[in-house]
């Protein structure tokens, strides 16, 4: 059934005049030594994939005389042929690999080289990808290297089986059977992730009690490291910081009470005992009530030290939140991390990432980039994605998510001088740094298709790509996704496409347009809620975010708001400082403007809101058409499930659209305009 279960493995058969083709080039396999157990991986994918794609498996040879694929490291290829340019294999470092037509014994060569087995894994999921994708076998040649070295994935998975801003079912983690019982979607798991480059995975929310720290829980994760290992993925876990108190009942957590540091030492000698290749600690500290070191006047980099001084002798890791924000100072909360870490910067360990969402205040439709990109040039920023969608509609509705990615990946900080890129302050290239890293919290669950529909599934494979390759382009890979899901038919690939590309900024338009953000409905964040102001902390109330009354609406963050501008670089903050001439899709983000202002188009700012909200509706119409449109080329599993989405999404944004536009008009007194009609 086509049901969704194999993501971007599918594997299908290949159409007859393609498969000549293969079958023409690669007729067996010299596979190595099989004895290294990520090596046995490769041949096995391979195996499955050629079984799968043309019917039957490839015919193991032992004689590389006689070879047509084969997998060689950098070493072993040294020895068999010059013909190979292996100071261009160095170069692709520990994890690259190099895909191409070769000439061995004088025979013409299929080859996956590597410095690794890893690369080869890598390598060969590339192969069979290439093959998905009908890319011509004589035409393959090229290489590839990961620009960040941590490509890792954040469950908020709670031990009991819930996932905090999940939409797919319950946790794909079964902590009540493990470790003896060993599902085989773990392994599936794993090699979804594998053939994407993603190497880390940590396993549980950063709002878990420290339970999770337990030796029994330990033991758990070990059965699930073990499974990941030979995939090149390591595990990681969320520390609560107090669990020296939760555990073992001491009195306090403080970093600067050697008993304290004392019980982390011991506690990551115990984890690398049962996984020796233990990634490291995720933290949210002092933020939304979890512990921290503030709680004992202590900094965020003393708390992440202490830490990374248990993991260092071990090659473990802290990844440090920056989301932090406290009521106390509610000013503007979109300010706070930037002003509770930039003075920190090159006060944290070598071995602390410090990651930070994408944008100031938390993953929302569109927010600018988050000032400490580009701030801190001596510590180094690990970038947060939200792969699941807790503000862009969950599950139901429809939003390709690698455009706001790329957006934010290409955003010029000026740190250094015009083409400061995001990419480059978190790939190191800005600044020189060597450990590097990107998080998307996971869209993973229970669901029989993982991602709790079809099309969210294209944003865990797109983070998986852009994590590889930073620069990557969204729509290559979105091309890409469609082919390896549904089918290489132009036909049918071109019109979807186009919808995913439109999809995000659609949902920009009916819910947050303009710039504005954070209106969603309390809580669960789905639906709007613009009108709610009696939230206990202001900064938890859409009216703090939107700030409309009769004369006007938007957070002014100028010099006679906020001033959150100043925390960009001089150049950034200049484009943002007009309201006439500056990008206007971050408008009200920046500026508190009266509902007549005029617009670059020449209309009122009250006018653009509601054509915004009127094309968010006619985009999601439009999407829902062209999905109609492509009934022949889909399978009636995915064609009705993604077709009943989508009337949600058409009814949902006209929801948005009238309660935001009755809100909105309510308050400035302007009428709402005749508008899209209401869908039937
Ligand atoms: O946006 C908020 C979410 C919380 C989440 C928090 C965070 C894990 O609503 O559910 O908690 O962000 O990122 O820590």
């Amino acid at each position: 059934a086509e049901d969704g279960y194999d993501l971007w493995l599918r594997y299908q058969t290949l159409p007859e005049s393609y498969a000549k083709d293969v079958n023409r080039t690669i007729k067996n396999l010299v596979p190595g030594d099989i004895n290294d157990p990520t090596r046995a991986l490769a041949i096995e994918e391979l195996q499955t994939g050629f079984s799968k794609m043309l019917g039957k498996p490839l015919p193991i040879k032992s004689n590389a005389g006689k070879a047509s694929l084969m997998l060689l490291t950098s070493e072993a290829l040294a020895q068999i042929s010059n013909d190979v340019d292996t100071a261009k294999l160095t170069e692709l470092g520990d994890e690259g690999y190099l895909l191409t037509q070769a000439k061995i014994n004088n025979k013409p060569v299929t080859l996956i080289a590597a410095n690794s087995e890893q690369g080869l894994l890598y390598g060969a999921f590339e192969l069979l990808q290439q093959m998905q994708l009908q890319t011509s076998l004589k035409e393959l040649n090229h290489s590839s290297s990961p620009k960040i070295q941590r490509r890792v994935l954040n469950h908020w998975d709670n031990l009991d089986g819930s996932v905090e801003r999940g939409y797919a079912g319950s946790s794909i983690w079964d902590w009540w059977e493990l470790p003896g019982v060993i599902n085989p979607r773990y392994k599936d798991y794993a090699r979804a992730n594998a053939a994407l480059g993603i190497n880390g995975t940590v396993l549980n929310n950063v709002n878990s009690k420290a339970i999770s720290l337990d030796h029994r829980y330990i033991e758990k994760a070990a059965a699930l490291a073990e499974v990941f290992r030979p995939y090149g993925i390591k595990v990681y876990l969320s520390a609560r910081f107090n669990a020296p108190m939760e555990l073992d009942g001491f009195e306090n957590a403080d970093p600067q009470n050697p008993k304290v540091r004392q019980w982390w030492k011991d506690k990551a000698k115990e984890i690398y005992q049962i996984i020796p290749n233990f990634g490291g600690f995720l933290v949210k500290a002092n933020s939304e009530g979890q512990p921290g070191p503030g709680d004992y006047g202590r900094s965020h980099a003393e708390g992440a030290n202490m830490l990374a001084e248990a993991l260092e002798p071990y090659g473990g890791i802290v990844m440090w939140r920056a989301f932090v924000y406290s009521e106390h100072d509610a000013e503007d909360r979109g300010k706070q991390a930037y002003n509770e870490f930039k003075p920190l910067d090159g006060k944290f360990k070598d071995n602390v990432l410090l990651q930070v969402k994408n944008g100031p205040i938390d993953f929302q439709p569109r927010e600018p980039y988050h000032p400490l990109f580009g701030a801190m040039p001596n510590t180094p920023l690990m970038m947060e994605f939200q792969i699941t969608k807790e503000y862009l509609g969950f599950a139901t509705h429809i939003a390709y998510l690698a455009p706001l990615y790329q957006e934010v990946l290409a955003a010029d900080t000026f740190a250094k001088g015009k083409g400061s890129t995001v990419a480059k302050v978190i790939d190191g290239s800005l600044d020189g740094h060597k450990l590097t890293g990107i998080a998307g919290v996971a869209n993973i669950g229970h669901h029989r298709n993982w991602s709790g529909s079809i099309f969210n599934q294209a944003n865990w494979y797109a983070f998986g790509r852009l994590a590889w390759d930073p620069y990557a382009d969204s729509q290559t890979i979105g091309r890409d996704w469609l082919a390896l899901t549904f089918t290489n038919e132009e036909q049918f690939t071109e019109p979807t496409l186009g919808m995913m590309m439109r999809s995000r900024e659609a949902v920009v338009d009916y819910m947050t347009p303009l710039g504005l953000a954070h209106l969603m409905a309390t809580g669960h964040h789905y639906g709007p809620g613009p009108w709610v102001s009696d939230l206990g902390r202001p900064e938890w109330n859409p009216a703090y975010y939107h700030k409309a009354d009769k004369n006007g609406i938007g957070f002014d963050r100028t010099k006679t708001g906020s001033n959150a501008l100043a925390q960009y670089s001089k150049e950034v903050a200049q484009s943002f400082a007009d309201p006439k001439t500056m990008d206007e899709r971050y408008l009200l983000w920046f500026h508190h403007l009266p509902w007549d202002f005029k617009l670059q188009s020449g209309k009122t700012l009250w006018q653009g809101l509601v054509e915004h909200y009127d094309h968010g509706v006619e985009e999601a119409k439009a999407m829902q058409q062209t999905w109609q449109s492509l009934k022949p080329y889909v399978d009636q599993e995915r064609f009705t499930d993604t077709a009943q989405r989508l009337q949600i999404q058409v009814d949902e944004a006209q929801w948005w659209r009238d309660a935001s536009l009755a809100y909105f008009s309510h308050v400035s007194g302007k009428a709402i305009p005749q508008g899209t009609t209401p869908p039937k």
